[in-house]
């Protein structure tokens, strides 16, 4: 469970970190997995030959026990609401980042698109169809010199203004991104780091950057989406975690 503290923090920083959230055994097999995945070898860094490798789609028993670990249902539940997002299938794509003298290429500030247009464009609405939360599970240890995503503090509170207007069709990804990335500037940084097994549930209007690997020890990283049964409820008496910031960012009072 979250504290009503830690469930404060995500609403005014856009994050929290659930510490443990991955038992270390089911942690353990997710990562040879991906080793294997990789096509490096773990223990010859002569092999980690590029700075980011993205590996995509990892749906087997490990992984799913990972994404619906019971802490995380129950943090879900206090942050999206009961009966507000589906149970994930697996852990989406996971950028391998090694240590590298190499620019990944990758590092710039952004957010997450949410859904795909009718044209098959990248989007996102205001009311966040298609992503509850953005997590980022880590699967290694991640000190500050292992690439650790950096983050905007309260920047998701930027966000919403940018997509008031904008409808259910809500704004293209890149273009959004552009401006979010301005709105957020002055904002404060914090980078991701922690321990294997520790989840980041950030809000989904986070902005969020990769960096440069200075260390020694590959990042292994996934940052799947929660997804919602339904659009984020604007209206309501009590908005959720994650509804509250887009409220308040609005100036609408609650309910
Ligand atoms: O690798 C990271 O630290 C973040 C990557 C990211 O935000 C992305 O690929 O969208």
């Amino acid at each position: 469970m979250l504290t009503p503290t830690e469930i404060e923090e995500f609403v005014e920083n856009g994050f929290v970190r659930v510490a443990g959230a991955v038992p270390a055994d089911i942690a353990d097999r997710c990562l040879a997995e991906l080793w294997e995945a990789t096509g490096r070898d773990r223990d010859d860094p002569t092999t980690w030959t590029e700075p980011v490798i993205r590996l995509g789609g990892f749906a087997t028993p490990p992984f799913r026990a990972a994404a619906n670990a019971p802490v995380l249902h129950e943090a879900f539940d206090q942050l999206v609401g009961p009966g507000r997002w589906r149970a994930p299938g697996g852990l989406g794509t996971f950028p391998v980042r090694f240590p590298s003298d190499q620019e990944p290429g990758d590092d710039g500030w952004h957010v997450e698109a949410s859904f795909a247009g009718e044209a098959g464009d990248y989007r996102l609405n205001l009311r966040s169809r298609g992503r509850a939360l953005l997590m980022l599970f880590l699967f290694s240890e991640v000190g500050p010199d292992d690439a650790p995503t950096r983050i905007r503090v309260g920047s998701h509170r930027d966000v919403p203004p940018l997509l008031a207007d904008a409808g259910d069709a809500g704004r293209e990804w890149f273009e959004l991104c552009r401006d979010a990335v301005v709105a957020s500037e002055g904002r404060p940084e914090v980078t991701a780091t922690g321990r294997t097994g520790d989840v980041f549930l950030c809000h989904p209007f986070l902005v969020h950057a990769a960096q440069p690997h200075r260390g020694t020890v590959p990042r292994f990283m996934a940052q799947p989406p929660l997804e919602p049964t339904a659009p984020l409820d604007l209206d309501a008496a009590s908005p959720s975690p994650v509804a509250r910031p887009v409220v308040e960012a609005l100036g609408r009072a609650a309910g």
